[in-house]
């Protein structure tokens, strides 16, 4: 990647390598080569890993208990504009450093709101055009850009579930912002999370009427789009709840659902969050397998939950496992396009050194690297493929096939019952399987 000129904001920290397995240098790669070719195209281009600006760069540690924790020297300094755009450079520094290709952003994120939204807009475009050129000096390139509606308290009761227009006026425009920068940055998606998009109590609560403004505020955006030409892949991405109660978009199968009533399932496909995905009592791995079961499976946001916490604690996942399975479902759906494995995940409040952000992305992007090899065998040994293949096969021919070409019903399949009798119990083999997916992950 090309070199920045700005001062080093990680002096102690050079680019990190990929080393191998037998290494034991603790801030290199093991599995992560990102020249490595595989079938004509580099890791680095397979797998498209993207920075969240959020937490890696205005995360600072905070809890329900306790205040900042993690205070880095680039935010010190009194105008907010200033240590803006010196932030910038350090994400910069570190976006290259840890060989990232891409980067997100939330409006709020990279540039202070101002007093005004006229305000605001004016002091994003100044960020935006230092994002700008550094994109352009260091080819990193944004994955996609959204608005934050749900940190300042004019969002407390929602953006565009809001109960009062103005407040979804307020969000509509800010959007519109979001995207004109997105655009600007040649954001490849925009994605839209809903914050408070969801309700606490249906005592205060027109649950019908704040589904159909949501419709009507992502048709307002389709339309947007096609306006200024934003040619970038819309997605949504589901979690069931935090910060608010009942979130609309509770899941994948939901979000499928709202999409297909409000006419939307065009222009949408999804940003999948692993820690989203467990929090609905999902594996990341079944959400993955309903989206691409709908063709709508967009981006990852690559995370874990602690499952014995019952909240979003956003950590890396080293889990490779869980990876290979996700890696499997992505492969076999053809993979994310122009999507990609954005590491929405955050340090533990008490990681507060420099270097626990590479150690913390060092580790994410290794687990995803090994996970991507294995799946790959899988697929290509294609033993789970076979085994699920036949366990179907009485739909290829016969009757099976008629059932799926509904060229049959009831009284049909009642008649064939009287000539056939008891189907034969066969084993699902489920222990089996999991042996053979030990042999992969373990090896
Ligand atoms: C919140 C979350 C967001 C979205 C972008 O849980 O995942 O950071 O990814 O708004
Ligand atoms: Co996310």
């Amino acid at each position: 990647m090309k070199k920045t000129t700005t001062k080093s904001h990680f002096p102690r920290i050079r680019t990190i390598r990929y080393e191998g397995v037998g290494t034991d240098n603790p801030l290199a790669f093991r599995h992560y080569n990102p020249a490595e070719e595989i079938d004509g195209k580099s890791l680095k281009d397979h797998l498209r890993f993207s920075i969240a600006y959020w937490h890696s760069f205005r995360g600072a540690g905070l809890d329900p208990f306790g205040g900042a924790t993690i205070v880095r020297p680039w935010d010190a300094g009194k105008n907010p504009v200033d240590i803006a755009l010196r932030r910038m450079d350090a994400a910069f520094e570190f976006f290259q450093k840890i060989e990232s290709p891409f980067w997100c952003f939330h409006d709020r994120d990279i540039a202070p709101e101002g007093r005004s939204l006229r305000e605001s807009n004016t002091i994003l475009d100044r960020v935006v055009a230092h994002a700008k050129q550094l994109q352009k000096a260091t080819g990193i390139k944004l994955l996609w850009g959204t608005a934050n509606l749900f940190s300042n308290p004019r969002f407390m009761c929602g953006a565009a579930t809001n109960p009062d227009a103005h407040v979804f006026a307020y969000a509509a425009a800010q959007v519109k912002k979001a995207m004109d920068v997105t655009k600007e940055l040649g954001g490849e998606n925009y994605v839209f999370w809903g914050g408070r998009e969801g309700y606490e109590s249906l005592l205060n609560t027109d649950l019908k009427r704040e589904v159909d403004h949501l419709g009507a505020f992502l048709h307002m955006a389709v339309e947007y789009a096609k306006s200024i030409g934003f040619k970038g892949q819309f997605l949504i991405e589901p979690k069931p709840k935090e910060p608010t109660k009942h979130q609309y978009d509770f899941d994948v199968q939901s979000g499928v659902a709202f999409l297909r009533t409000y006419g939307l399932e065009k222009y949408f496909k999804f940003n999948i969050e692993t820690n989203h995905a467990t929090l609905a009592g999902h594996t990341f791995q079944h959400e993955i397998e309903v989206a691409a079961a709908h063709g709508m499976l967009g981006s990852i946001d690559a995370n874990a939950g602690d499952l014995l916490l019952g909240w979003d604690t956003d950590q890396f996942n080293t889990d490779v496992r869980e990876l290979t399975l996700a890696m499997v479902s992505i492969l076999k759906a053809g993979g994310l396009g122009t999507g990609g494995f954005n590491f929405d995940a955050k340090l533990r409040r008490t990681s507060i050194d420099m270097d626990d952000l590479f150690h913390a992305h060092i580790g994410g992007m290794d687990a995803y690297a090994l996970a991507f090899k294995k799946a790959r065998r899988i697929l290509a040994d294609g033993k789970f493929t076979k085994f699920v293949a036949d366990r179907y096969a009485s739909y290829d021919t016969g009757f099976g096939a008629d059932i799926e070409k509904r060229k049959v019903g009831f009284r049909d399949l009642a008649k064939l019952v009287d000539k056939l009798g008891e189907p034969k119990p066969r084993s699902a083999k489920q222990e089996y399987l999991e042996n053979l997916l030990a042999d992969y992950v373990n090896d």
